[in-house]
């Protein structure tokens, strides 16, 4: 591959390539073996399949910041098969597919997007005629492993809100006894560098990056929302807004008790943001509650402004979670020196608790919104 003729510095492809090595908690060195892999001959087939989803994560996939950088990288993977992008339409687009995975046999990565809905034999989500229980089904048999991009196909997504008339279901519980892979990448949509990430260190590797118990990568869902928020420190002063547009709102406070989600949903929105249009492109940042739309059980379950549960008493952004549940097992000889730290942080969710009643009493004319 020629990266000078795309009018790409070899420089400036190693500092993304070690960007992205970084990013996914690998040594910065690791950089130069993303960009080998990179500009190998190799390259992955990708399918990409729809079901139940509203077309959100192709779409913010198509809107990177680095167009040249990631349209190389997307180029490098021989995308052979999605709905949305493909040319050919109707029985053309099937023949396509069909193509695309017998000549990929066990080498193709299958990404998902959409619920499956499964009740009645799966017929609310047909294409070509075939419910698409069975095409993920049939497919995923053929693919090396599997991509669950969004939310819809990690969780269940909006589809799946109650009463989930259609039994939306995640990709991995319908794949669930046939042995392939799965990775989840939810979000609404899915950060695209969450996805760009994870394919090139599976092309780089040839394998999957560490997954969490709910099958996300760690290095993009390890740390909850809360604990990366530029809001933070006025959650633990107990500074909040209290409706849209009070003096608390406009002067940018902690959205908690406008029933931000921060506190009990996974994902990188604060650090790695949205769309690269500038500083505070994630929810929070633009001054609205995170609805949990990353969080199995939260977003599309959980009413937009009910308070979210504060999950785990953690220390303040820029410092080590407190809480071992997440991330690497501490050992004993660790937990002797952390001691102190938990003490205090146990003591700061108690100040904590205590701002978020006071801040209450203090705002006495302030209606919560219901
Ligand atoms: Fe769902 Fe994505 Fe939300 Fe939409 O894939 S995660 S509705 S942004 O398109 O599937
Ligand atoms: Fe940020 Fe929400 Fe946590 Fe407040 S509650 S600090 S706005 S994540
Ligand atoms: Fe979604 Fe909350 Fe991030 S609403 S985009 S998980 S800040």
């Amino acid at each position: 591959m020629n990266i000078e003729a795309l009018g790409i510095t070899r420089r400036d492809f190693l500092k993304y390539c070690s960007a992205l090595a970084v990013y996914m908690g690998l040594p910065a060195a690791l950089g130069t073996k993303i960009a080998e892999a990179a500009m190998s001959a190799k390259r992955p087939s990708v399918i990409w399949i729809s079901g139940q989803e509203c077309t959100g994560c192709v779409e913010s996939l198509l809107r990177l910041n680095h167009p040249t950088l990631e349209t190389l990288i997307l180029e490098k993977i021989s995308l052979d098969y999605s709905e949305t992008l493909s040319t050919p339409a109707g029985h053309l687009a099937e023949e396509a597919m069909q193509k695309a995975i017998e000549e990929n046999k066990g080498k193709f990565l299958l990404v998902v997007e959409g619920a499956v809905p499964v009740k009645d034999g799966g017929i609310y989500c047909k294409i070509g005629g075939k419910p698409f229980v069975d095409i993920v089904k049939d497919t995923a048999q053929h693919a090396a492993a599997v991509i669950a991009i969004g939310s819809c196909a990690s969780w269940g997504g909006v589809a799946s809100a109650e009463p989930n008339p259609t039994g939306a279901t995640p990709a991995w519980k319908v794949l669930e006894g046939m042995k392939i892979p799965v990775v989840n990448l939810p979000g609404c949509p899915a950060n695209p560098y969450n996805f760009i990430s994870t394919v090139m260190h599976y092309l780089t590797f040839n394998k999957l990056p560490e997954l969490d118990g709910k099958l996300r990568p760690k290095f993009a869902y390890g740390r909850l929302i809360h604990e990366n928020c530029e809001r933070r420190p006025h959650f633990d002063a107990g500074r909040f807004a209290y409706a849209f547009g009070d003096e608390g709102h406009r002067k940018g406070y902690c959205l908690y008790q406008l029933g931000c989600k921060g506190p009990e949903t996974y994902n990188n929105c604060p650090t790695q943001l949205y769309g690269d249009a500038g500083s505070n492109t994630w929810p929070v940042g633009t001054g609205h509650p995170c609805f949990g739309c990353s969080e199995q059980h939260v977003g599309f379950h959980i009413p937009l402004f009910t308070q979210a549960k504060v999950q785990q008493p953690t220390a303040g952004p820029g410092y080590p979670a407190a809480d071992s549940a997440k991330g690497s097992p501490v050992t004993v000889g660790a937990a002797a020196v952390l001691g102190a730290g938990v003490g205090a942080v146990l003591g700061a969710s108690a100040v904590v608790a205590k701002n978020l009643k006071k801040a209450s009493a203090d705002q006495p004319t302030e209606k919560h919104p219901e």
